[in-house]
């Protein structure tokens, strides 16, 4: 959706922004529904902030690329088309939800997308995915598969393993970094002696690159890029996209790691409403248009609360139901 000179389609920057939006919406409900009591399970990840990263890596995979997320991976569902109804269903730990109420916030899925599992174990999902575009490169698709995941994994040796095989066997992988600074309450530079992460991709031989994740054209123009390298056979691609999140780790962390002023900052470069500024100024949308899609996904949103509150809570004779697989497919 560019034209020849890379510049980004208005109906793409509609998506980018209409997109933005849900995920905002969604992880606000979500975060009220945790405070109220509502959610299922003690832990709740938001990626309220993190929303150009999600809109634009997400919107530039097309339908067949395949992706795994880590835990805080709501906003990049919704970016890929997950249904808000059945994700807060999920979240609600009820029978309507993607996985029967069992995944919860943090495995939230469907393969239907291309979704093969967020994952709470720290770089967990990203060999995941590795085999996921092992299985694209075998079957001769043309598309890619991603991992996303956050800082806190840049110094995990599973990451080295599977950058080093993805390289070798040049498979269609992006390793995508959700770089929101914080591992935890550990700043990156307190967990990194160096912070020159795409050349030690490059090093491994993959394609790199580093955004500036708080604007959504430049995370979809480059992603685009990546993703297009890698569908054409070119091997894998790295991209670290630096961003925030507003909230702490968890909703109901205050985050005593870092200071005000730290928030106020990252906060001032708001990616939804920078952008809605940029398009209003540009005559792309105007402001009424931005209203309409504000209170649509507000009524689509509240739609997904009312419908994961009616729906039932799984029964008792289905704890084990969908846990082990019915055969191993030996004899
Ligand atoms: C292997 C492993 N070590 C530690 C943890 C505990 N843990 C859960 S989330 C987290 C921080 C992850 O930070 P990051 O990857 O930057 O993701 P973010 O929470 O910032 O989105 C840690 C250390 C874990 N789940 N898995
Ligand atoms: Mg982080």
């Amino acid at each position: 959706m560019t034209n020849t000179n890379g510049v980004v389609s208005a109906a793409l920057q509609g998506t980018l922004l209409a997109t933005m939006l849900r995920i905002r919406e969604f992880e606000e409900a979500v975060g009220e529904m945790n405070l109220r009591g509502l959610t299922a399970g003690s832990m709740l990840h938001l990626s309220v902030g993190e929303e150009a990263t999600a809109a634009g890596i997400g919107r530039a995979m097309r339908e067949g690329d395949l992706f795994t997320t880590h835990h805080r991976g709501h906003g990049i569902f919704i970016a890929r088309g997950g249904d808000v109804g059945h994700m807060m269903a999920e979240i609600f730990g009820k029978v309507d939800g993607y996985c029967r109420g069992k995944g919860g916030s943090m495995h939230i899925a469907d393969i239907a997308f291309g979704h093969m599992g967020a994952n709470a174990i720290v770089g967990g999902n990203i060999p995941i995915s590795l085999g996921g575009g092992f299985a694209l490169a075998y079957l001769g698709k043309s598309n890619a598969s991603v991992a996303f995941f956050g800082d806190g994994a840049l110094n995990q040796g599973i990451l080295y393993e599977s950058m080093n095989m993805a390289a070798l066997w040049k498979l269609p992988v992006m390793f995508a970094v959700v770089n929101n600074q914080y591992g935890m309450g550990t700043h990156i530079k307190r967990a990194s002696a160096c912070l020159r992460f795409v050349e030690r991709a490059e090093t491994f031989g993959l394609r790199g690159a580093e955004v500036d994740g708080m604007d959504v054209e430049k995370v979809w123009t480059i992603a685009d890029e990546l993703l297009t390298h890698s569908r054409a056979g070119n091997g894998p691609t790295f991209l670290i996209s630096n961003t925030y999140r507003y909230y702490g780790h968890g909703r109901k962390d205050p985050s005593p790691y870092r200071t005000k002023e730290e928030e106020a900052e990252w906060r001032s470069r708001d990616p939804i409403e920078s952008y809605i500024k940029k398009l209003v100024a540009s005559g792309v949308i105007g402001e009424s248009d931005v209203q309409k899609l504000r209170n649509d996904v507000a009524s689509e949103v509240a739609a997904a609360v009312e419908y994961a509150t009616r729906s039932p809570t799984p029964p008792r004779e289905e704890l084990y139901a969908d846990v082990y697989a019915d055969s191993w497919g030996a004899t």
